[in-house]
């Protein structure tokens, strides 16, 4: 039998989750606006495939009777999670399991406290972005971690990324996804706030402009990540370097492959909408608080971040 995932939030990951899952999935986009029925996904290798994708908006959801999901994918930024869940929570039994897609650290704590059903989270390196009302690229393949903060889930999310794979977006259940959270977080605090109050793409943090500043947050980050016992993935492992210069090494490996990016708050920025510095700083911030660390340099960004913010 084909399970059903709802899909709340159509951006760029979330339509090319629908477009990957729906021919494997009954899959339905919930979103503010409808969205026109034929959408066309642009794979990585160039190929362009149609498919009438069902969505419906949260005021359609009131006045339908939709079969209750087997997963609620949140595809939302970080920041509008918890509001998107409240507008479709009347709808569905407590016990569904959601899926939280969202960068940073925000959302996921919070929900996974609240919620009574299960609560996966996801980090993926699958590289998408919108073309339009009917179209999203899907830019670079990557993967997939599906897991849940307390580990009380496993069989769920091995289940989910068993499903995510056979539609095509490799993906694997494992058990330290609060690290790997928090991994991605680190680097997108040494890239996104920068790039962003900037205006330049990845690439440009290596000109001797930026490098020092790069070099300043990620100091910061380092003894951040060292307080909350996240490792740099592949470092520090005898490899002979500190955690700091392995997590300046992680992220300018990532500058490198991400090179020609404009970085999502960049966007964000640029289309003056409300950044994702609460779900990316956010937890730096409150984490050097509690730990009695120094984060003058995250706490400067995040002001600039919200100075620009308040000009929009
Ligand atoms: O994840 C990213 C983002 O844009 O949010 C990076 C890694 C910075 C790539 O652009």
């Amino acid at each position: 039998m084909m399970t059903t995932h709802w899909i709340l939030g159509p951006g760029a990951i979330g339509r090319l989750l629908a477009h990957s899952l729906s021919p494997i999935a009954a899959t339905t986009l919930i979103g503010r606006r409808a969205l026109p029925e034929q959408q066309i996904l642009t794979t990585p290798e160039g190929e362009q495939r149609v498919l009438p994708l069902s969505s419906l908006t949260i005021a359609q959801l009131a006045s339908s009777t939709p079969k209750p999901p087997a997963f609620v994918h949140i595809t939302t930024k970080a920041m509008t999670a918890e509001t998107a869940l409240a507008g479709i929570s009347g709808y569905i039994p407590p016990s569904t399991p959601l899926v939280l897609w969202q960068n940073g650290f925000l959302a996921q704590p919070r929900i996974t406290q609240t919620w009574p059903g299960p609560v996966l989270c996801a980090t993926t390196t699958d590289g998408a972005y919108l073309n339009g009302n009917d179209g999203v690229v899907h830019a670079g393949r990557g993967h997939t971690f599906v897991g849940d903060l307390n580990n009380q889930h496993g069989d769920l999310a091995k289940a989910l990324a068993q499903t995510l794979t056979q539609a095509g977006l490799a993906a694997t259940k494992v058990d330290d996804i609060r690290q790997r959270l928090w991994q991605k977080l680190a680097v997108n605090a040494a890239i996104n706030p920068l790039v962003a109050l900037n205006g330049v793409r990845n690439g440009e943090l290596r000109a001797d402009a930026y490098a020092g500043r790069v070099e300043a947050v990620v100091k910061e980050v380092a003894a951040i990540m060292l307080a909350e016992g996240i490792q740099p993935p592949n470092g520090g492992q005898g490899n002979g370097m500190s955690g700091e210069q392995a997590w300046l090494a992680l992220v300018w490996q990532v500058v490198g492959n991400t090179a020609n990016n404009k970085a999502s708050m960049l966007q964000d920025v640029e289309a003056k909408r409300p950044t994702e510095r609460g779900a990316i700083l956010g937890p730096l911030i409150g984490s050097a608080e509690r730990h009695g660390l120094g984060c003058t340099v995250l706490q400067d960004l995040d002001n600039q971040l919200a100075m620009l913010e308040a000009s929009f």
